[in-house]
């Protein structure tokens, strides 16, 4: 008998039980008649809401009273996870949870798998963002994260016969169990209007639109810690009093609701299409709330926890703000107007606070992806900070002048313009006068160059491409990057090798006048979310030959798997917890795409945002060439000289990159060919996965036994889900590029197999490419042609292809070098079939990935972070 008076706290059995039958009475969300799957998980993630709201509350009391520095990591992206089983796992619950729900005869993993996955994030950014809060939570540092609230995550993708076809992701369907609408915490958020200026000469920013950011706290738990943070999420109205109820008396409704709808829309998508201009309008009027809202918040709490007496000198030693790529950089005006404007403060006084308290993270070195945002949008929708960006613009430069007053003018002139935050803007009054240079030189110096290839594709859409060959005059824009480093004390990269191209390329001129501002932070995962609670198989594995879990908080443990890597029994007990999570993945696969697949198999995964330099075309065209040749053997001469491989891909192309698409058709009409094939059978089996997401990671990752991360070197800044994968005990193929190169180091290059050109050698093999003189090794004409016989439908594959081809122009000359490195990935997929065909080396292989994997936890990233750039301390809820 399980009685329905619930302790608040439930941490025994029968005490969760009882919250559960509560929740599911006193919760109503559904009829009370029923207690199915979805009832069950809605009532459960009630009762650890209300364990989470306990920690919270008392981890706030203490931040409040403690008055520590504070870190705020701001991004546009949290991809947070399903919350149910993180959430129980860190309140080590797991096991009372489970046998809880069994007395309701429900599993746990079932009632779990009920929740919605919010995909409030695109990749990568997204999910370093959540991994960081976790292992700020764990580690007890006082930080918040702050984000949007978006209606409409990232689509829900689904694959049929056209390809990929998006559909709206409704996460907030079945109401959201995790989050606490705060309707105490609200800021006013303004858009448009006019600058004005008194007497005095003070400014200030009347009229124009009104919205109010309302506040939504997520609580994130730390891992064996009371300390739950927030992340906070701001969702966007109108102030009550501005609701037109004379229209709407009136009978216009519509008029009434115009104001309400407006302000509403800001949150409704994640990454609104940006081709039109409405839609740059709505994407700046995001990034601005995201900015401003949190500021607001950020000075109200340093002024309450400082009581009557604050001094503004103190602001950047209790407030740290991190920005999560350039997507928050309006933060820094937004800081230095509410400074100057509303609390009086100097420009002097301001900018220094301002640059003391902001840090810059860099996510990409791809030039479209370095957000640039025209500069007379800007000034309609935010006039006082574009007033305020060129005043930073114009004492960036006047410094500049200072430090370079006996350099070449010209050569000045042009370092000016490649730095300086506005581009194609006339050079502000005050500076003019030093370039006393003929007219003519001036010229010749300012002529606004084509745009390159990629400098106008954003938001990956390769439309922009062909349109901008022609795009003549470039128009005024504000350089957010550039911004962000002047504005920033420390700006830093990813991964080591991505650090090094951010200082010597992508702002090596900034680097040389400001080299201590440059850090590198690799990457990190959570433990927690990426071994202990997706593969608990593993994780029991390793708990049992480590002697205890302590390897969960401490990753540095998993280096002690080695010293046991010869022992037969880890092998057994390491394989046998591999072929578990891959017949899991097995049935997975079957139940989403009716693909059968044998757990037999190799299984090879590529998961990722599908882009091109992030080469799945590759694999793919890898995948044809492997079947072609399979085709030409016999039955038996198959059998003996190829692996049964299945080729797992999965990952979303943004809704408006046309080529990526294509590449998602590609594999899926391969997969069509070669599934049906009965030649192939067990042999070589081609799945695309359909919507990925952190949830299916979850199951594909602890299954997967070669990942492949085969970007263009030099062109993905790290990477996280190589991290992750071999933390599983996957083996990588990759590029030298990103975080593969520290992965390859920490497991060992016996244990990694590496294939394609370097980095460094990129810029010449592309010149060689544009002058006409590479010259395609035959396999990889071999693959493409069979594609264009037609083997794999009649679907219009020439833009694709043609994308690996010519010089520049038209197919853009395989700017991603998918040709170089054909012959080395296909050739290294023969060395791979060696390797695994040795099943005991296999393993061996497998064990020292994770055994060499202590480094890619988020714990000691950040620590990094806090120690290097936050400058905060761990503060534990006692
Ligand atoms: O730092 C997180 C993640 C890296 O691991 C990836 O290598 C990188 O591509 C990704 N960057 C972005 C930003 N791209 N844009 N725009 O998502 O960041």
């Amino acid at each position: 008998k399980i009685p329905v008076t619930p302790k608040v706290i439930a941490e025994d059995v029968l005490d969760i039980a009882s919250s559960i039958k509560y929740h599911a009475e006193y919760t109503p969300m559904f009829s009370p008649l029923k207690f199915e799957l979805k009832q069950a998980y809605v009532a459960t993630a009630q009762t650890v809401r209300d364990a989470l709201i306990q920690r919270w509350n008392a981890t706030y009391e203490h931040f409040q009273k403690s008055n520590p520095k504070q870190v705020y990591y701001l991004s546009m992206e949290f991809l947070q996870g399903r919350a149910l089983l993180n959430a129980i796992g860190n309140l080590q619950l797991g096991d009372a949870y489970a046998e809880a729900l069994q007395k309701f005869g429900y599993d746990l993993e079932a009632v779990a798998v009920q929740e919605p996955d919010p995909a409030l994030g695109n990749g990568g950014l997204g999910r370093l963002a959540s991994c960081f809060l976790d292992s700020l939570a764990t580690l007890n540092y006082p930080a918040w994260g702050y984000g949007l609230r978006y209606k409409y995550g990232l689509f829900h993708q689904v694959i049929t016969e056209e390809g990929q076809q998006e559909v709206a992701e409704n996460w907030l369907e079945l109401g959201n169990p995790w989050e606490i609408p705060r309707h105490d915490v609200s800021y006013p958020i303004k858009f448009f209007g006019e600058v004005i200026e008194n007497e005095s000469g003070k400014k200030k920013w009347v009229g124009g639109e009104d919205v109010q950011a309302v506040a939504y706290d997520v609580p994130i738990p730390g891992y064996k810690t009371k300390n739950t943070i927030s992340l906070r999420l701001w969702s966007t109205t109108v102030p009550a009093q501005d609701f037109d109820l004379v229209s709407f008396n009136a009978g216009e409704h519509y008029k009434a609701a115009k104001a309400l709808a407006n302000a509403e829309m800001i949150c409704d998508v994640l990454y609104p299409g940006d081709g039109s201009s409405e839609g740059k309008l709505l994407r700046l009027k995001q990034q601005y709330t995201l900015c401003s809202a949190s500021i607001q918040d950020m000075i109200t709490h340093f002024k309450l926890r400082a009581g009557n007496r604050f001094s503004w000198s103190d602001f950047s030693s209790k407030v740290a703000i991190q920005m999560n790529d350039t997507h928050p950089t309006l933060c820094v005006p937004e800081l230095l107007r509410i400074l100057i404007d509303v609390e009086g403060l100097s420009w002097e006084e301001a900018w220094r606070i301002t640059q003391g308290t902001v840090a810059y993270t860099n996510h990409t070195v791809l030039p479209e992806a370095l957000e640039k945002w025209p500069l007379d949008l800007m000034l309609k929708l935010l006039p006082r900070h574009v007033e305020i960006i060129k005043k930073i613009d114009e004492k960036f430069i006047q410094g500049l002048l200072l430090v370079n007053e006996s350099s070449d003018k010209i050569e000045l002139r042009k370092k000016i313009e490649s730095m300086r935050v506005l581009e194609n803007v006339e050079l502000p009054d005050s500076v003019k006068d030093v370039f006393t240079v003929k007219v003519k030189e001036v010229k010749a110096i300012t002529k606004p160059k084509p745009a390159s290839k990629l400098d106008s594709v954003e938001g990956d859409d390769l439309g922009k491409i062909e349109k901008g060959k022609d795009a003549i005059k470039p128009p005024a824009v504000v350089r957010m990057a550039n911004l962000c480093v002047i504005a920033g004390h420390k700006v830093n990269g990813v991964a080591a090798i991505h650090s090094e191209i951010v200082k010597e390329e992508v702002f090596n001129d900034f680097y040389k006048i400001w080299p201590e501002k440059f850090q590198n932070k690799t990457n990190g995962v959570t433990p927690r979310r990426w071994i202990r609670f997706c593969n608990p198989q593993l994780s029991k594995v390793i708990t049992k030959w480590l002697g205890s879990d302590d390897w969960v908080l401490n990753t540095e443990k998993l280096a002690g798997l080695r010293k046991y890597v010869d022992n037969k029994e880890l092998q057994k007990e390491w394989a046998h917890a591999k072929r578990l999570n891959k017949a899991k993945l097995a049935t997975y696969i079957k139940e989403k795409t009716g693909v059968v697949i044998s757990p037999d198999a190799l299984f090879d995964t590529q998961v990722k945002r599908i882009h091109e330099y992030k080469r799945q075309l590759l694999n793919i065209l890898g995948v044809i060439y492997r079947y072609k040749k399979m085709k030409e053997l016999t039955a038996e001469e198959r059998r003996a000289k190829y692996v049964p491989r299945v080729c797992l891909f999965g990952g979303k192309a943004f809704s408006t990159y046309v080529q990526a698409k294509r590449i998602v058709k590609l594999i899926t009409d391969v997969g069509a060919t070669i599934n049906d094939d009965p030649e192939m059978r067990d042999l070589l089996k081609v799945v695309f996965v359909p919507d990925y997401n952190v949830s299916v990671a979850e199951v594909l990752i602890p299954a997967s036994e070669l990942s492949q991360h085969i970007s263009t070197a030099g062109m993905e800044a790290s990477g996280t889900s190589n991290m992750k994968f071999a933390m599983n005990g996957c083996i990588l193929v990759g590029t030298l590029d990103g975080a593969n190169v520290e992965i390859r180091e920490e497991v060992g290059e016996e244990n990694f197999f590496l294939f394609g050109a370097f980095a460094h050698e990129i810029a010449d093999l592309r010149k060689e490419r544009t002058e006409g003189k590479f010259k395609p090794d035959p396999r990889f004409e071999e693959a493409k042609d069979f594609i264009r016989s037609g083997a794999f439908g009649n679907f219009d594959y020439g833009p694709l292809l043609g994308s690996l081809e010519g010089n520049e122009g038209f197919g853009r000359g395989d700017y991603f070098l998918v040709g170089k490195d054909f012959p080395s990935y296909i050739e290294i997929q023969d060395k791979i079939d060696e390797a695994y065909r040795n099943q005991e080396r296999w393993t061996k292989m497998s064990i020292l990935n994770t055994a060499g994997s202590p480094k890619f936890s988020s714990d000691r990233t950040i620590h990094e972070y806090a120690h290097d750039i936050w400058g905060i301390k761990p503060l534990p809820v006692p």
